[in-house]
């Protein structure tokens, strides 16, 4: 047993891209004021609106009928305005192009049309298409005949009531004449869209349900340009979009395909998963979870903790593991050193609890010997293929791309007090290493002690004292000087430490000895180069597994320990 004396001392990307345009009241404008034909998607959540936006649509048209089914209730306002509005303010918050709502009837009268329009202005939303029909309104291709339509002077009183209420000049009123899907023809519509018109609406949405589009070329025809047509081609879909343009529309929406789209592809997978009991056949034709978190911004946020989180959150541990540990060889014939089982749990477990008290959630151990069989939760398994015949710092090297500015590196077989991960934590050097100064001279069995030379011997007095390493050895003398402690194999490694590191690891891989250097030759190599590495004294409270004996030792070491 070594070290010793302890065993007796026993946790959106999308505004940056919004500042450089247009506030979106003003691109749903120029989109319905646009001299060429444009088009714009339906949306009915965060996530499909950015899929419009990546498109490359230049507008959303969030959709009754998709927002009411992608909460699975009826297009008939059983959803709330404010259950809709918050629907939308994640749509808006998800991209960066105008949305335009279908605000049905305008939840009410005047009143509420008023407190809707102030509502989705502050909630960044282009404008809002309002239609001729009586609340509780059903959707368009249900029923339509049999839809009562709204007086057209109460109508005119709700479309001027939005316009007067909104703060944005640019913010849209569109007024949808429901005339021809209600059995009118077109010369009501045209009265209707008219006054409408008048009544201070930005643009008219002229809707059919026939498969056709002679009514809407009709329509559009004797509209002339009084003011920006609007269309919704669902049911004469299959007309070609040049139609539009040589009757000219201003804008397309495409009204529910996203919602559709969606549906179908979610009834495929949920009978084939059922069906199979398993996901061997789904995996490769739906999306990756990594295109799930790059839809939500990940790797925003990433960038942004780089930036601006300071502490813990991003704390790396990097457990060194690779080895079998020769002198534990019939304990270790069907596991690694580092998942022996000490006081009922792998050694391994023992550092990530404390890792994870500390609230580092990153951990990461780089594995060798029997990597497979490393199951503890909260860990990420890296492997060096190359253990038996490499030493440490291959194993870092394994680790490199995953270097963090706050890093703790350290052995696998450690057993340690809660608290020296703590005070090692308060430290603020590039560099720390923890040097145990209890011990100092008494070599191991094993002999595979990294002795401490310091530049001062600890004076307990714990705090306040600067001391830098000099040089580790794996003798505890060095001419008259006698090692002022062990390291115990644990580094802490912060701000510019991390690319002091990242530099001495490239100088070192290009060394034809690379492979058999350990991480006292990197400590080494780092203090050679100049590097100011800070020693933090500590007095036991700490063991390393070497062997059988030091396994025992563990045991009640584990069990004595907070
Ligand atoms: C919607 O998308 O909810 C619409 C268009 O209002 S339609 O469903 O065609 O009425
Ligand atoms: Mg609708």
């Amino acid at each position: 047993m070594h070290a010793i004396t302890s065993c007796l001392e026993s946790t959106p990307p999308v505004s940056e891209r919004a500042a450089a345009r247009l506030r979106k009241t003003t691109q749903l404008k120029n989109l319905l004021r646009s001299a060429q034909l444009e088009f714009i998607l339906e949306a009915h959540n965060g996530i499909s609106a950015r899929i419009a936006e990546e498109a490359g649509f230049k507008g959303i048209w969030a959709s009754g009928l998709a927002i009411s089914a992608q909460f699975g209730v009826r297009d008939n306002n059983e959803a709330s305005w404010t259950q809709v509005v918050d629907m939308l303010e994640f749509m808006s918050d998800a991209t960066s192009i105008p949305i335009l709502l279908d605000g049905d009837t305008g939840y009410g009268n005047f009143n509420n049309m008023r407190r809707l329009v102030r509502k989705l202005e502050q909630r960044g939303i282009g404008g809002v298409c309002i239609e001729d029909k009586i609340f509780p309104k059903t959707n368009s291709f249900i029923d339509g005949e049999r839809q009562p339509l709204a007086d057209v002077a109460e109508f005119c009183g709700k479309i001027a009531a939005g316009k007067d209420s909104q703060a944005d000049d640019d913010f849209c009123v569109v007024a949808r004449v429901e005339a021809l899907i209600a059995g009118w023809d077109v010369p009501e519509a045209l009265r209707r869209a008219e006054a409408y018109r008048r009544a201070g609406a930005d643009g008219i949405l002229i809707h059919s349900k026939l498969s056709r589009p002679d009514q809407i070329l009709e329509f559009a025809a004797e509209w002339g340009n009084r003011a920006p047509l609007v269309i919704v081609p669902t049911k004469y879909y299959s007309t070609p979009v040049e139609v539009f343009r040589k009757a000219k529309i201003s804008l397309v929406i495409w009204a529910n395909h996203l919602i559709r789209s969606a549906v179908s592809a979610m009834q495929n997978v949920a009978e084939q998963i059922q069906r199979d009991e398993g996901l061997i056949d789904v995996e490769d034709r739906i999306a990756s979870v990594d295109e799930i978190f790059r839809l939500q911004g990940a790797d925003e946020l990433a960038a942004a903790q780089e930036r601006y989180s300071s502490g813990r959150r991003d704390i790396t541990a990097i457990v060194l593991g690779a080895s079998r540990g020769d002198d534990l060889a019939s304990l270790t014939s069907d596991r690694p050193k580092l998942m022996l089982p000490v006081g009922g749990k792998p050694l391994l477990r023992h550092l990530v609890d404390k890792f994870k008290k500390r609230g580092i959630d990153q951990i990461m151990v780089v594995a060798g010997y029997k990597a497979e069989t490393i199951d503890v939760s909260g860990v990420e398994v890296l492997v060096n293929d190359r253990y038996a015949a490499t030493g440490e710092l291959v194993s870092l090297a394994r680790a490199l791309d995953r270097f963090t500015d706050d890093m703790v590196v350290l052995y696998g077989d450690l057993l340690f007090r809660s608290y020296i991960l703590r005070d090692l934590m308060e430290n603020d050097a590039e560099i720390t290493v923890v040097v145990d100064s209890s011990s100092q001279t008494r070599p191991t069995a094993s002999g595979s002690d990294d002795f401490a030379f310091c530049s001062e011997p600890d004076d307990r007095s714990t705090w306040g004292q600067a001391v830098t390493l000099t040089r580790i050895t794996r003798s505890a003398h060095c001419g008259d000087k006698q090692a002022d402690g062990r390291w115990i194999g644990m580094m802490r490694v912060r701000g510019a430490g991390r690319r002091w590191l990242e530099e001495a690891m490239a100088a070192l891989g290009a060394q034809a000895d690379f492979d058999r250097l350990g991480m006292p030759d990197l400590l080494n190599f780092l203090v050679a180069s100049g590097r100011t590495v800070r020693v933090w004294y500590i007095h036991g409270h700490w063991l390393d597994v070497n062997s059988v004996q030091d396994l025992e030792c563990a045991g009640n070491f584990a069990a004595g320990q907070s």
